[in-house]
């Protein structure tokens, strides 16, 4: 169904792979194209979970593609970087939780890529970086936006200036990424976590994602008033009442959903 873009399903759990062997899974307009139109017919009814990596084990995205680049004016550029912005934004809000499986190289649109979504693990021999600056551009997939937020302005604007590619080491060390696990682990860990996340309370899920999301850019009082309301929104779920009765009756429950 689709050129580059391999998709599987593990019960709740769904892994889309990016598969652009010949240029280290290089994102091209196609392959942007591909992830909006799969992103847009996600079943977050039935899938509570998505992990999203690269195919191989050298590379998770080695960057937007510099051939397709090379020749664009500067409105093409632009639209390219909306093209890209705008479909990383559908990651970053989807009501399910992503989870980026880095397997390799993620620099340029694949760091901007695995920012996007809620949670990284990489595997050890992961690189991360914003080459940009050394092609003469900057990071147009919404990186000077993410990577600042994530692990604060002054490690963004290094690693952007210099455009130096960091280990999984370094990444682990200043928070780019959650947890580092040999190649050989990364799927099962992804996949452990994404269970562990699909066996909790669906909306209740849903909520705390759309809750983070929206409180990032809004004041500690408004903040704090978007959760009461989601908070109180969650009372009227069966799941609430289900979770917390099975709690109390020492049995078991299986979330709905509802
Ligand atoms: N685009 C196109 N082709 C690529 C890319 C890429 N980003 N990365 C690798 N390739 C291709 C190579 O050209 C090569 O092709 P061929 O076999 O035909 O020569 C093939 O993949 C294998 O790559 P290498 O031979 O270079 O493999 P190495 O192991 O020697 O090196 C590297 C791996 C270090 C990953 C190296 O390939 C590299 O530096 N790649 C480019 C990384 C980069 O600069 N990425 C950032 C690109 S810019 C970007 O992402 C901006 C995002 C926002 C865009 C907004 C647009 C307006």
């Amino acid at each position: 169904m689709y050129e580059h873009l391999k998709i599987e399903e593990r019960g709740a759990v769904a892994v889309m792979t990016i598969s652009a062997p010949k240029s280290l899974n290089a994102l091209n307009s196609k392959i942007l194209n591909e992830i909006g139109d799969y992103l847009g017919s996600f079943d977050c009814g039935r899938l509570r979970c998505l992990i999203v990596t690269g195919d191989g084990e050298k590379s998770f995205v080695a960057g937007a593609d510099i051939s397709e680049m090379a020749g664009l004016s500067a409105a093409e550029g632009e639209a390219f970087g909306k093209r890209g912005a705008r479909v990383f934004r559908m990651l970053e809000t989807l009501p399910v939780p992503v989870i980026a499986a880095v397997n390799g190289f993620a620099l340029g649109g694949g760091c901007e890529l695995a920012m996007a979504c809620d949670i990284r693990i990489c595997s050890d021999n992961a690189k991360f970086g914003q080459p940009e600056v050394g092609l003469g551009i900057i990071p147009g997939f919404s990186g000077t936006v993410r990577m600042a937020r994530l692990i604060g302005m002054g490690m963004a604007k290094q690693l952007i200036y210099t455009g130096k590619a960091i280990r999984a080491d370094e990444a682990l060390r200043i928070g780019l990424v959650n947890a580092v696990v040999p190649q050989a682990e990364l799927m099962d860990k992804a996949m452990e976590m994404a269970a562990q996340i699909a066996a909790q309370a669906p909306l209740a899920v849903r909520a705390a994602k759309e809750c983070i999301n929206a409180e990032w850019d809004m004041t500690a009082d408004e903040a704090i008033a978007c959760e009461n309301h989601a908070f109180g929104e969650c009372f009227s779920t069966a799941d609430q009442k289900g979770g917390m009765r099975a709690f109390l009756d020492k049995s078991k429950y299986e979330f709905q959903g509802k």
